[in-house]
């Protein structure tokens, strides 16, 4: 039986991948040289440390590991800048309606992001109120696919990991609600999200009916 839902942050709740993809690509072009849209996809999901160490292999730029956290820190304040201009008009189609249907619902609600940027973006969109846990890249070390973010959330909900739905926009956080024995909710494209109970293409798409039948 269901009892919680663990929420992924960008691209679930809200777009942050166009502030990051802004940021990291001011960072990469003043270190000459530029990616795509297409490359930054491969981004998602993925914390900020590996973000930095995929972009500079682009780049074929080589950066100790003190200059390699001097230029992550130096992206933040740019995305920092970006978000703090963040209002609830940013918050994805449905997902409010979604998290208010569940917690009428008796289920409980947790984040479980990448981010370490996460409760600033919460309260910038004023949905802080309505998740029982936040877990996010200040609680947690490994990166997705390892699945430690959602089980920290299990725990801090104190349910089972069987007991958990998460709903995930990348590869890498199905694949790690899957290795963590939760169901999963791809939000995308079904080709993509493959691994998936469900996918849906955003939250307007769900239902505590379609929640109830995983
Ligand atoms: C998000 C984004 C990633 C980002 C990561 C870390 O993950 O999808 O692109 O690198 O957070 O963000 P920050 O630099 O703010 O700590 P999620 O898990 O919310 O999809
Ligand atoms: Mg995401």
């Amino acid at each position: 039986k269901i009892k919680a839902c663990i929420f992924d942050l960008d691209g679930v709740i809200v777009d942050t991948a166009v502030y990051h993809y802004e940021a990291w690509r001011r960072l990469a072009n003043q270190l000459g040289f530029d990616f795509t849209e297409e490359q930054n996809e491969q981004l998602k999901g993925i914390s900020r440390i590996e973000s930095l160490k995929i972009i500079l292999n682009w780049g074929t730029v080589a950066k100790t590991d003190e200059e390699m956290q001097e230029l992550a820190t130096l992206k933040n304040t740019w995305y920092v800048e970006m978000i703090k201009k963040m209002t609830p008009s940013d918050i994805l189609p449905g997902a409010k309606e979604f998290l208010e249907a569940v917690r009428a619902n008796k289920y409980l609600t947790a984040l479980g992001s990448a981010s370490k940027n996460s409760e600033m973006i919460l309260k910038q969109i004023g949905l802080m109120h309505l998740f029982d846990a936040l877990v996010d890249g200040n609680k947690v070390t490994k990166s997705k696919p390892n699945p430690e973010v959602f089980l920290v959330g299990a725990k801090e909900l104190n349910v089972n990991p069987g007991e958990c739905v998460v709903f995930e926009d990348a590869i890498a956080g199905v694949q790690a609600a899957k290795a963590g024995n939760m169901k999963a909710v791809g939000i995308g494209e079904a080709a993509i999200l493959n691994e998936a109970d469900l996918v849906v293409k955003g939250l307007f798409e769900m239902t505590i009916e379609k929640l109830e039948n995983l």
